[in-house]
């Protein structure tokens, strides 16, 4: 933390090829879904979610710039796993988005289910949690197929689209997210079927526990604001608020803050940069984007969903 607030800006790894999630356009302005979440730590820590540097990384060098310390924090479309909890070496945030690996095929290949895959060829991006799970589920199956095996995912999508593969697969968002960059996206369908659990979410190097904990409740003020209603809209009303758990989640009393090295209005300044965590969604996956990717897990316990924050007291 002292680092960060020396330098002046965070820095953030993050994916920036991934629409929807982490991508750059022309102008060189990062934005998405993970982006934000970036925007939320800068805005937590400097009140100005701009403070950031953005650091692009492929799935393959992400962990090597936790590692060096050349990120603070890789914000990146990132499966919490043991591994890279144990080996790896990184301390894992609360989810930001619950995904699971899907599977990709041409509309018109007859192909509704991996058991008619048995033989395929499938266009599949290395270093990502996206091999092992292509493997386990075709080994499980007693099908055979051939991974070919790309270090980036914007090529292992073209040679797919060329026709060198019979299916692409990632994570669904990274499915969904692809869409946008289709010649024909309606020649291509998702199957209804999920390979695996891929919980994403922001990630730090072990061994600081106090900016683990920092990132950690920065994710969950973003959940705690969409279950107090909280928006960075109406935040003013709340700020008159006399509810004691709204004050202290605002930091009008107590100093819950100072206890893992953020400024007590730490959770009212991300509300106020970014808005909660519905309102985060909505901006880069909701209805009005070209994902409009319904919450289904993402959703709020109280509506079905898993999203859950502990309490701020
Ligand atoms: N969630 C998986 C996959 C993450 C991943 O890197 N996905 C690909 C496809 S969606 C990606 O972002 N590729 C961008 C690139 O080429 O750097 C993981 O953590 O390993």
């Amino acid at each position: 933390m002292q680092t960060i607030v020396s330098r002046g800006n965070l820095i953030c790894g993050v994916n920036s090829v991934l629409p929807g999630f982490g991508n750059v356009d022309s102008a060189g302005e990062f934005s998405g879904f993970d982006i934000d979440f970036c925007k939320a730590v800068a805005a937590a820590i400097f009140d100005d979610p701009n403070a950031v540097e953005y650091r692009p990384l492929t799935a393959q060098e992400r962990f090597t710039a936790v590692q060096t310390g050349e990120v603070d924090v890789l914000i990146r479309n990132t499966t919490f796993t043991l591994g890279r909890d144990g080996d790896v070496g990184l301390d894992f945030a609360p989810v930001t988005f619950y995904d699971g690996q899907g599977m990709m095929v041409r509309a018109d290949s007859g192909i509704t289910t991996l058991e008619d895959m048995d033989g395929a060829r499938v266009c599949v991006q290395t270093g990502t949690t996206t091999e092992l799970n292509l493997a386990d589920q075709f080994r499980a199956r007693n099908l055979n197929f051939e991974a070919v095996v790309f270090q980036e995912s914007d090529p292992a999508l073209a040679a797919f689209e060329a026709g060198q593969c019979d299916g692409y697969t990632t994570d669904k968002s990274g499915l969904v997210s692809s869409f946008t960059k289709l010649s024909n996206p309606g020649d291509f369908v998702i199957l209804d079927v999920t390979l695996s659990k891929e919980p994403l979410g922001p990630s730090v190097l072990q061994g600081d526990a106090q900016w683990a904990d920092a990132v950690e409740w920065i994710v969950y003020a973003t959940i705690q604001a969409e279950e107090f209603g909280i928006t960075s809209e109406n935040i003013g009303e709340f700020e008159a608020s006399d509810n004691p758990d709204i004050r202290r989640f605002l930091g009008l009393e107590s100093e819950l803050g100072a206890g893992i090295g953020l400024p007590n209005d730490f959770a009212a300044r991300v509300i106020r940069a970014v808005g909660n965590y519905e309102e985060i969604y909505n901006r880069n996956l909701g209805p009005d984007t070209p994902f409009n990717l319904p919450r289904g897990q993402n959703a709020l316990y109280t509506e079905g969903g898993i999203l859950y924050s502990p309490p701020f007291r």
